[in-house]
């Protein structure tokens, strides 16, 4: 067998699953929080609740053009703030350059967000399975940077049961969900206590979508 010098250097993209790209510690988590903190300053993380009345256990808040936002009137991205009327916060360019970046390597090279919604999960919080249908473009990827806490991400089928693939993601890793994978039922499983200098005892995940 022929021994490559370089074969135990990790590529920097691996496809998981059709349409599911992982890119490990991909990025700089730190210009990452400083843009989380500086948007959650204005828009405090806060818990909505489903049109169903159920609390939402992540707590969330959002940047760029629209926000994605569930009331009793049901899910759906706003344009503005319905908290303050106040426009959301844009979406820092040098933010924009590095997704915009990695969705090409993907293969999805005309990907802009505008919109880009903020998860914090707390100790013993998940998020239960569900698939992301509020957008009107399902060409269109999704961009998911993970900062703080590990945790294991979920993706089942078409259908909620079966066994998932279990997807461990850390602080700085970077995720695209593209093609078929769009469809697909994910979640996250249940946060162990942890500690991250960052973050403390939380995780926060921010997906890059296009919505509109
Ligand atoms: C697969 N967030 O915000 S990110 C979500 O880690 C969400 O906080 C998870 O699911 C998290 O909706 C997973 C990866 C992700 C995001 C959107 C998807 C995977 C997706 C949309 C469709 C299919
Ligand atoms: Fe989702």
């Amino acid at each position: 067998m022929q021994n490559d010098l370089f074969d135990n250097i990790a590529p920097e993209m691996e496809e998981l699953a059709p349409g599911v790209f992982l890119f490990r510690s991909y990025v700089d988590e730190n210009v990452f929080m400083d843009t989380v903190k500086s948007v959650t300053e204005e828009i405090p993380f806060r818990h909505m609740v489903t049109p169903g009345g159920k609390k939402i256990n992540v707590a969330g808040s959002s940047m760029g053009q629209c926000g994605w936002y569930s009331d009793h009137r049901g899910y759906r991205y706003e344009m503005s703030n319905p908290v303050t009327g106040k426009n959301w916060p844009d979406i820092p360019e040098h933010i924009h350059r590095i997704i915009t970046n990695a969705a090409k390597k993907a293969g999805f090279n005309n990907f802009r967000a505008d919109s880009c919604f903020i998860n914090r999960y707390e100790p013993n919080i998940r998020l239960t399975a569900h698939i992301d249908q509020d957008e009107v473009d399902f060409t269109q990827p999704i961009v998911s940077v993970s900062l703080g806490v590990s945790a294991i991400f979920q993706i089942f089928g078409e259908t909620r049961g079966g066994k998932p693939l279990n997807i461990p993601l850390h602080s700085g890793d970077l995720l695209i969900f593209g093609g078929p994978a769009r469809r697909l039922y994910h979640g996250v499983k249940k946060l162990d206590l942890g500690h991250h200098p960052l973050t403390g005892d939380k995780r926060i995940n921010l997906t890059f979508r296009k919505a509109l």
